[in-house]
């Protein structure tokens, strides 16, 4: 074999060892405590293994969390995956057409980041954005009407699944160009600390993104201006079909700052992506104490979008280590299981209750119309009339301007 070929797999192999190893032991390593506190149980979990500091001290590791926020947690991420899922066979039936980008495997992040911020404080993301639509507090059925393009989709149909947005509750899509949304949620930060009234910006990126020139100019900025933004890397391991050791020369994603701090956290974990979070917006952007980099270790479970199956780049034994060693559910299923909170019967009957709500959100979805000539041609600038706007595949003109 070419040595250099040889060494690239070398590479791989010791990249793949080091991901899995040592945050898949942490569901093990998370030793967990019950004690009776009031109404709701409380347990006492040990996240040690999930964190990884650079310039400054690690979060709290030994946290209390309790039954009702364990299984409110399970519901969100359950939600989310049975989401995607659907989104995905609604695509292979044709009903979502053009970009599609699927977050299942990545749901910790999104739950666990939610249940340290508030609605005021801002997030903005990539292309990868329907669960943060959801955990930012919009429907399903808007979801699926906007990725099947009807009035009923949070943008009228009109964007479709990269250009989600809920100005409502502060959050700022859905943006597809690569990178672009770390330079503007440092302007939200600006914002934020302008009105001085204590909310943070949050600004997530991939591993792809994370070696964007652009990233660094915003975190010049937000160091200099002591700006609260927290610049989250999703580290799901691949850019499109381009594993990380192949696009970064150092793929320690939280020490990229250089001059902020940083922390690595394991992004299978919901708590300990929770505790992350606030330890960012409060021990610094909310101490005035300018930015923090985290870098999330997740992994995406379909490939980038639709059209990439996502095994030609990776193993499907791979792809199986992943789910069984760190799913985020399965490692949150056996958490509550393993307390003594619920059963695994009664988990699968809060599962299928999901099941039914995404079906009935797709079926609303489904009954929402396709935009009309008033709603298709406002939002454009135009000069011409009588433009066609077509149907899928060019089958039909739909409309035509006035
Ligand atoms: C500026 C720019 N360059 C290239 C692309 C094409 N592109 C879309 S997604 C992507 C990979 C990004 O990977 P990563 O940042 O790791 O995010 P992930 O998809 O893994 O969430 C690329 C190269 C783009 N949209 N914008
Ligand atoms: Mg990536």
């Amino acid at each position: 074999m070419h040595p250099l070929r040889h060494a690239l797999r070398g590479a791989a192999r010791l990249v793949g060892a080091q991901r899995l190893s040592p945050l898949a032991g942490s569901a093990a390593n998370s030793a967990s405590r019950g004690f009776a506190s009031g109404s709701d149980d409380a347990l006492e979990v040990d996240l040690s293994a999930c964190f990884e500091t650079y310039k400054c001290d690690s979060p709290p590791t030994t946290v209390t969390t309790s039954k009702s926020e364990l299984v409110a947690h399970f519901e969100s991420m359950a939600r989310m995956r049975r989401m995607e899922i659907s989104a995905d066979i609604l695509y292979k039936a044709k009903l979502i057409r053009g970009f599609c980008h699927l977050y299942d495997g990545q749901e910790a992040v999104c739950v666990g980041m939610e249940a340290a911020l508030t609605y005021k404080d801002s997030i903005i993301t990539s292309y990868r954005d329907h669960c943060q639509q959801i955990s930012r507090g919009d429907t399903l059925a808007s979801v699926f009407s906007e990725l099947m393009g009807r009035v009923g989709g949070c943008a009228m149909g009109k964007g479709g699944s990269m250009h989600m947005y809920h100005k409502e509750n502060n959050f700022y899509g859905g943006n597809g160009i690569v990178g672009a949304q770390t330079a503007l949620g440092a302007g939200l930060a600006f914002a934020n600390k302008y009105r001085k009234d204590g909310t943070v910006a949050v600004t997530m990126y991939g591993d792809g993104a994370a070696n964007q020139g652009q990233l660094f100019e915003a975190m010049n900025m937000a160091a200099l201006w002591d700006l609260p933004v927290i610049f989250v890397c999703e580290n799901n391991h691949y850019g499109m079909g381009t594993a990380e050791w192949r696009s970064a020369r150092q793929p320690a994603y939280f020490k990229r700052g250089a001059y902020i701090p940083g922390l690595k956290v394991d992004g299978m974990d919901v708590l300990a992506v929770k505790h992350g979070v606030q330890y960012a917006a409060d021990e610094f952007c909310r101490a005035g104490k300018g930015p923090v980099v985290l870098e999330f270790d997740t992994y995406r479970y379909h490939g980038h979008s639709m059209s990439d199956p996502g095994s030609t780049y990776r193993t499907r034994d791979e792809i199986s280590a992943v789910r069984q060693e760190r799913d985020p559910i399965e490692r949150l299923r056996k958490r509550i299981v393993d307390a003594g909170f619920h059963t695994k019967e009664e988990l699968k009957e809060i599962e299928k209750g999901i099941r039914r709500a995404v079906d009935e959100a797709i079926e609303e979805a489904k009954a929402s119309p396709i935009p009309g000539a008033d709603v298709a041609w406002q939002h454009i600038g135009r000069k011409q009339t009588g433009l066609e706007i077509f149907g899928v595949d060019r089958k039909d003109t739909r409309i035509v301007s006035p």
